[in-house]
């Protein structure tokens, strides 16, 4: 029998892991023990048209750095040839650079959403914010896997 036909709830997990010292799995109750920000963000969806969503949760650079990336400590620009690949359940993806959620650099202000419009996303797993997006196809629903690249090309 499936836990969800006896009534027992399955909290996802999502699976952190590439180039960092302490890959892990992370549910939503971990992600909402850390520091908390929110944030109402607006986008239009070319299908679904003017969407409005609010939005808590720990800021995607954060649960990064618990991680560890693997960064030479020395040298700030070395965090610039990082990729972050972030996916949902559904197989939908986008690539961030660590450049843009840097607070060094262009410090966008994503989160790692843990509620949505006041609905816990504990069953679901969280969502991706990406507020100053003006379309919608990065707040990535239900994220199950987030991998850090490092590009080696761009050292020197
Ligand atoms: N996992 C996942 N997240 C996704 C998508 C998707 O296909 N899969 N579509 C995106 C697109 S194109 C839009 S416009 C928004 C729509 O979000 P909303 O319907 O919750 O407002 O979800 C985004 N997040
Ligand atoms: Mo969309």
């Amino acid at each position: 029998m499936q836990p969800e036909s006896i009534g027992l709830r399955t909290d996802a997990l999502l699976n952190l892991s590439g180039e960092v010292r302490v890959p892990a799995r992370l549910s939503v109750a971990t992600l909402r023990s850390m520091p908390q920000r929110e944030t109402t963000v607006r986008f239009e969806c070319r299908t679904s048209g003017l969407r409005r969503h609010y939005f808590s949760g720990p800021l995607l650079v954060d649960v990064l750095h618990a991680s560890q990336p693997l960064f030479d400590p020395a040298e700030r620009k070395d965090r610039l040839r990082f990729l972050i690949s972030i996916q949902g359940r559904d197989g939908h993806r986008a690539v961030l650079s660590w450049g843009e959620i840097d607070p060094e650099f262009g410090n966008t202000a994503a989160l790692l959403a843990i509620s949505m419009d006041c609905r816990d996303l504990d069953e679901e797993g969280p969502h991706l914010v990406m507020p100053g997006d003006r379309c919608g196809a990065r707040h990535i629903s239900q994220v199950a896997e987030i991998k850090v690249h490092a590009d080696d090309r761009l050292r020197g």
